[in-house]
């Protein structure tokens, strides 16, 4: 990256002191994630943050809907700036609470809203984490995906329908292969479609409503391309992030969150090898961390999250600069009736055993 960039942000940095925190999503490109205080994923980073009262500024290197949860769960005092407004997540925005209301009266109609818990990824927008919440909804992440429907699924005996948002592949994946539903217990919700292009039937037979969201990069991975690689390599390992399409999931020998595929790759032995299916950014840096084990990517043709990468040195130096000078730039603050029923949802989340 540019040297002139990396000392101005040094600079920025140490003029701010304790003032700011510096969070760097696993997602971040490495000009960026060099002057992360702490990295994580989306849930951790947003805890990490809240641990950090004294900081007058969390300066989140993510997405949007990141540095909204960051702003829930810290102070009132605290201001959460988003260096690029433009970084956005295309499946966040797969979820539109205007859309979710509209399949929730649809479910009324069909006279089984009273035994839906709608379910939120943390991959979603403060209003739909507050949908929830209002709704005797709960937040997951993708490590607590499981434990999060157990509890869903005991709320109205044994008539509970869960609906997922907005992550089809994980609701479906968590549903499928941990918890022993099956695919015919799970339809799909699609908002584009009038109904959702499902009947009353379709909805009353389902105990799985997934909404139809999906990762841009996640969902691309193809099970073609582990046979290939299997082929290819016979001892690979594929390890792969449960965004992933079921299909893919189903051909990987281990599934599971960025800090789980973190750990696995640092318990690895020397000599493994591995394929990875999630962000390329994080997939780069363990190969790097790790040269006693061989890492690639799980597939060449699969790109970089692109609103993940909006975050490069000059917003960054931007956001930093701005903030020395005494302005704050790109604020997320998430309007307080929002902030107290998505705070619910998250509180229902953090409560979950585990
Ligand atoms: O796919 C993502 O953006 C993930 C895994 C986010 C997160 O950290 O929860
Ligand atoms: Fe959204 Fe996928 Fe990018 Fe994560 S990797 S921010 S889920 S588009």
């Amino acid at each position: 990256s540019d040297p002139d960039l990396v000392a101005r942000a040094q600079a920025a940095k140490a003029a701010l002191g304790d003032k700011v925190f510096v969070l760097g999503h696993h997602y971040q490109r490495d000009e960026v994630i060099q002057f992360a205080d702490v990295t994580g994923d989306s849930f951790k980073l947003a805890r990490d943050a809240a641990a950090r009262p004294e900081a007058e500024y969390i300066v989140f290197c993510g997405v949007h809907f990141m540095a909204e949860s960051a702003d829930i769960l810290t102070g009132p005092d605290q201001q959460v700036i988003l260096p690029d407004l433009a970084a956005g997540c295309s499946m966040a925005d797969m979820a539109r609470l205007t859309q979710v209301e509209m399949a929730w009266e649809a479910m009324a109609e069909a006279g089984i809203a009273a035994s839906v818990v709608p379910v939120t990824y943390m991959n979603s927008s403060a209003d739909i984490k507050a949908f929830c919440g209002r709704n005797g909804g709960v937040v997951c992440t993708s490590s607590n995906a499981e434990t999060a429907l157990t509890w869903a699924f005991e709320q109205h005996g044994p008539d509970t329908k869960v609906l997922f948002l907005p992550d089809q592949h994980l609701g479906r994946n968590t549903a499928v292969l941990q918890m022993g539903y099956s695919l015919d217990d799970c339809v799909v919700w699609d908002p584009h479609r009038p109904h959702g292009g499902l009947t009353d039937e379709q909805l009353r037979d389902a105990k799985m409503i997934l909404w139809k969201g999906h990762c841009s990069v996640h969902g691309r991975f193809s099970p073609e391309v582990v046979d290939a690689l299997r082929a290819e390599i016979p001892d690979i390992n594929i390890l792969v992030h449960p965004e992933c399409r079921h299909e893919v999931v189903l051909k990987a020998d281990l599934v599971g969150s960025t800090e789980f595929i973190i750990k696995t790759i640092e318990a690895a032995p020397a000599g493994s090898a591995w394929a990875i299916g999630t962000e390329l950014n994080l997939v780069k840096r363990l190969a790097a961390a790790h040269p006693d084990k061989r890492i690639v990517f799980l597939d060449k043709t699969v790109c970089y999250c692109s609103t993940m990468n909006r975050i490069d040195l000059p917003h960054f130096v931007w956001a930093m600069e701005s903030l020395v000078a005494g302005t704050v730039v790109n604020r997320i603050e998430v309007d307080p009736d929002t902030e107290r029923w998505a705070l619910l949802a998250l509180e229902r989340m953090l409560a979950l055993p585990g």
